[in-house]
């Protein structure tokens, strides 16, 4: 392994030298917050001397890595397993409607990943010890039931962060609170949770003749609230940047009868999307390493937007993909914990286009087509098709990167400081297309209508501020904490309180100055209806629907949400209301979420 030292200036290794004691000391972040960087070397009791410093500005680089030596890893496809002990069917919401078909098992453990050939092995985190994770494959209709155990070692190695309890959260599926993996209810080493994933789409418990017919799947859901690319992910509150960034994150794939997953299909209501070894899933996220040891290093100091220098696809830096004249479907997952990024597609010096299908997990009505480029924040996903067809044999084709970054709190948005997409420092994947392949492919015209925006159905309006406040990041001057959300008042009298199977106005509020916030609402998705006060319903950049909502500088953007059927009317009196009707709201600039930017919500009779 190459490593260069004599770069390092006292100062970068003074800020090498405090985070790694901090990870030792047990000193978190919060703490950290509370007591202020002062504060915190009293909590290390002197075994550190810490400089005074800002914690975020002042990491030496990651080592130098060549581009484009190793090919571009994709996660297998995970396979089910028997469960043994078979899982508690009482445990879980709606389980005897949607017996699970489908039985998976997976272990949050240690492995070793290497992240570009030039580099040693890092400590990893991941499900079946791997980054990324395995790739479920799911199917509406077919019920799923995933345990996940928690096989995580206490932390060790040169830095040692992670905090080993582990809860799992499928990005916006629509799922119980039991199985949500929501910031509750994380389990010790050694102990299991199993997650039920009904597989129906929302509204199956919605009156006869609130959805039209046409649109009524056979589990009585509605088809236009088809979820695609999702991804789950570590959500142990306080400490997610830190699970998520040491790799515990993965891809979930619905397919439904339109979107098959098959591209010969002979069905004609089959979509015939690029399949198989041509359709693949992207997770960009950025790391920093360690110039003394080559190993993956985290800031555990950081209180703004972890950042890192390298930018990894499904766990590579700068990898290649070989790939054929014709179309492949990329799904690109912004994998944060804080960088936004604006993707270009480029070859000898100019932009090539492609096709958007999907964003967050949601088809678009119809696709968009010769785009040239596409931003993201955290945590989206966007479905696209690149044509190869359009290169000759031989090209090197470029997935390139154009968004700097403030800091971790904001992109830089002034166009004339965007990144040059032909420099190979920001550019993340190179495609060398090599010869030709059949393609029985399309893209279809159009895929499925929105359901409407009727404010008829509007039963309340609710206004969210995001803000800083006490040192802390806030929602409503308030920080989350699982602590007092665990109290028995509250569970039993939840604060906030949505009826189910209604509609409301919520409207975001940015209160925090230049910062940007990326927000999730767990559960449902929405339509962006305004975006400082402007009706932005029929403008072709919010003709999608989304559980991410950009809240930009001092913006406000209001969504139109629907809440349904959880929970099960059957557990309305089981034990603690709460426990079976929460879910959260949250900042997804992991640091923002951890410290302390999340508001619980309760979806109640
Ligand atoms: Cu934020």
């Amino acid at each position: 392994m190459h490593i260069t030292k004599h770069h390092l200036t006292r100062k970068m290794l003074e800020a090498l030298r405090l985070r790694t004691e901090l990870a030792k000391s047990g000193v978190t972040r919060r703490q950290l917050l509370k007591f202020g960087v002062a504060g915190g070397a009293t909590l290390l009791a002197s075994t550190v001397r810490l400089p005074g410093m800002a914690f975020g500005s002042d990491l030496p680089p990651s080592p130098p890595t060549t581009p484009w030596l190793a090919p571009l890893p994709i996660p297998p496809v995970l396979q089910t397993s028997a469960l043994n002990p078979a899982p508690n069917g009482s445990a879980h919401q709606y389980y005897t409607q949607f017996p699970p078909t489908q039985h998976y098992l997976m272990q949050a453990k240690e492995g070793l990943h290497t992240f570009h050939p030039q580099l040693p092995a890092s400590r990893i985190w991941g499900f079946n010890g791997t980054f990324p994770g395995p790739t479920v494959h799911a199917r509406y209709g077919e019920p799923v039931l995933l345990r996940i155990v928690n096989d995580l070692p206490p932390p060790s190695g040169p830095q040692p962060f992670g905090v080993p309890e582990v809860i799992t959260h499928l990005h916006n599926a629509h799922t119980a609170p039991g199985s949500d993996g929501g910031p509750w209810d994380w389990t010790q080493r050694g102990q299991y949770t199993d997650h039920h994933y009904l597989q129906a789409r929302a509204g199956f418990t919605m009156p006869p003749g609130s959805i039209p017919d046409e649109f009524r799947d056979a589990s009585g859901g509605d088809v236009r609230e088809t979820l695609t690319t999702l991804f789950f992910h570590y959500h142990r509150p306080e400490v997610t940047t830190d699970g998520v960034y040491k790799g515990l994150v993965a891809f979930w794939l619905n397919f439904d009868e339109r979107d098959t997953g098959n591209e010969e299909d002979s069905n004609p209501s089959a979509w015939r999307l690029p399949s198989g070894p041509y359709d693949i899933p992207l997770l960009i996220t950025d790391k920093q390493f360690d110039p003394r040891t080559g190993e993956l290093f985290f800031d555990m100091g950081d209180r703004e937007g972890v950042l890192g220098d390298k930018i990894t696809v499904n766990g590579g830096i700068q990898p290649f993909l070989e790939v054929k004249r014709r179309k492949y479907r990329f799904r690109m997952l912004n994998g944060g914990p804080a960088r936004f990024y604006t993707f270009v597609l480029r070859k000898g010096g100019r932009s090539y286009p492609f096709t958007q299908l999907t964003h967050s997990g949601n088809f678009l009505e119809r696709p968009r087509t010769n785009l040239t480029r596409l931003e993201t924040q955290v945590a989206e996903r966007n479905d696209i098709i690149i044509d190869f067809s359009q290169f000759r044999s031989g090209d090197k084709v470029y997935l390139a990167n154009i968004l700097p970054m403030k800091d971790g709190r904001q992109p830089e948005r002034d166009p004339s400081k965007a990144l040059n997409p032909d420099d190979v420092k920001n550019q993340l994947l190179e495609f060398c297309v090599t010869g030709d392949a059949a393609d029985p492919s399309k893209i279809p015209d159009e895929f499925r209508p929105f359901p409407p925006i009727t404010m008829s159905e509007v039963v309340r309006r609710r206004v969210w501020r995001f803000e800083r406040g006490n040192g802390i990041w806030q929602i409503n001057a308030e920080g989350f904490d699982h602590h007092t959300d665990h109290m028995a008042g509250n569970l039993d009298n939840p604060k906030v309180q949505i009826r189910r199977n209604t509609a409301e106005i919520w409207t975001l509020e940015n209160r925090s100055g230049g910062w940007e916030h990326p927000v999730h609402i767990h559960l449902e998705e929405a339509r962006v209806i305004r975006v400082n006060g402007r009706d932005v319903t029929n403008n072709p950049a919010f003709r999608q629907r989304t559980d991410m909502y950009r809240l930009g500088r001092n913006g406000r953007v209001e969504l139109f949400m629907r809440f349904r059927d959880f929970p099960d009317p059957a557990w309305y009196n089981k034990g603690r209301l709460g426990e079976h009707t929460r879910y959260v709201m949250h900042c997804h600039n992991m640091t923002h979420e951890d410290h302390s930017m999340m508001v619980t919500w309760n979806l109640v009779p």
